[in-house]
């Protein structure tokens, strides 16, 4: 496995690093995102996610929830765009057209799915209608859509139609377990090794979440993240690197650039963030948005 740090990822992924902007550009360069994520109970997920796209650079961000949400998110991102979707007033996704997620998903360079999504009855069937009909979009999963995935285990998974464009999923050690029918402890014995055949078997860029984050890639390199710290062990610190990754890929970058250079930016924006307050236990997910 490869140290992700700066040199890798230079050399290795290729990455023009520190990343900059050329002088002559406009926000159509930088890519637009759409974000599918939160509910009622979990709102501040589609924004932490949301935010954090703005913040790693995207040029144009769309922000999709459920339409009762609309009224009280509209102004907490007014660099987002706003997008409601049917959910006959419940504030949950369980009414959503896949056809109406896919359609605004159209045309845009990237898709995130997950924070703060909450399950219902029958999700797993609306998730593959999504992949199926985003089929040329790069998708980011994470939370409970990683949830809604392992449903039918991973050999169901394995039996999904490969998608044109990429994916890239984020699981923490919990999501990574039910996704491969195992324990989290057992999840843990052998981080590289399970990342890599699970990278492999299904054609998927996979970050492994926790102290060191492991990230593979489909043709079997894998990369371990030295950065952060464990004051990012705290609500939403995921849903931010869901949004960051979402956001790299809609700037051009490949799925192992994307994840790779989005996990090492999570982890530094952690650390100086959790430097500047002078505490980790005090940090907050948002606090890693603003050290980006
Ligand atoms: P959920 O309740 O699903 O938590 P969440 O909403 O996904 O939280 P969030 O999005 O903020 O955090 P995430 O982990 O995605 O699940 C939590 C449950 O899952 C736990 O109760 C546990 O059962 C299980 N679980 C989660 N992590 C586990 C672990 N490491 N070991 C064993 N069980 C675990 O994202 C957090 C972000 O912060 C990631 O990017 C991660 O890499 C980073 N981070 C967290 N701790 C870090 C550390 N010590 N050092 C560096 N980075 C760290
Ligand atoms: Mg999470």
């Amino acid at each position: 496995a490869f140290a992700l740090e700066e040199r890798t990822l230079r050399e290795r992924l290729g990455l023009d690093w520190p990343l900059r902007r050329k002088a002559d550009t406009h926000k159509g360069t930088y890519g637009h995102v759409l974000v599918a994520a939160g509910s009622l109970a979990m709102s501040g997920a589609g924004l932490l996610a949301a935010k954090a796209a703005l913040r790693a650079g995207c040029g144009l961000v769309s922000w999709a929830v459920p339409q009762s949400l609309a009224p009280s998110l509209a102004g907490r991102l007014p660099e987002a765009m706003l997008a409601g979707l049917p959910d006959e007033g419940r504030g949950d996704w369980s009414a959503a057209p896949p056809e109406s997620l896919a359609a605004l998903a159209a045309g845009k360079q990237a898709l995130v799915i997950g924070p703060g999504l909450g399950r219902w009855e029958g999700d797993g069937a609306w998730l593959r209608a999504v992949w199926e009909a985003t089929d040329g979009v790069p998708l980011v999963l994470d939370a409970d859509a990683l949830n809604m995935l392992a449903e039918g285990g991973e050999d169901a998974f394995a039996a999904w139609p490969r998608r044109r464009a990429p994916v890239a999923l984020t699981p923490h050690p919990g999501e990574m377990a039910r996704l491969c029918g195992l324990s989290v402890r057992e999840t843990q014995r052998d981080r590289i090794g399970l990342a890599r055949r699970f990278a492999e078997r299904h054609g998927v860029t996979l970050a492994l979440k926790g102290a060191r984050t492991v990230v593979a890639a489909p043709d079997g390199a894998v990369y371990v993240n030295a950065t952060g710290n464990p004051g990012m062990a705290t609500g939403g610190a995921g849903d931010v690197l869901a949004g960051i990754v979402g956001s790299l890929l809609a700037q051009g970058m490949t799925p192992a650039q994307a994840v790779c250079a989005g996990v090492y930016l999570h982890g530094r924006a952690g650390d100086r963030a959790a430097e500047a307050r002078g505490s980790e236990a005090s940090l907050l997910a948002g606090d890693i948005i603003e050290g980006l």
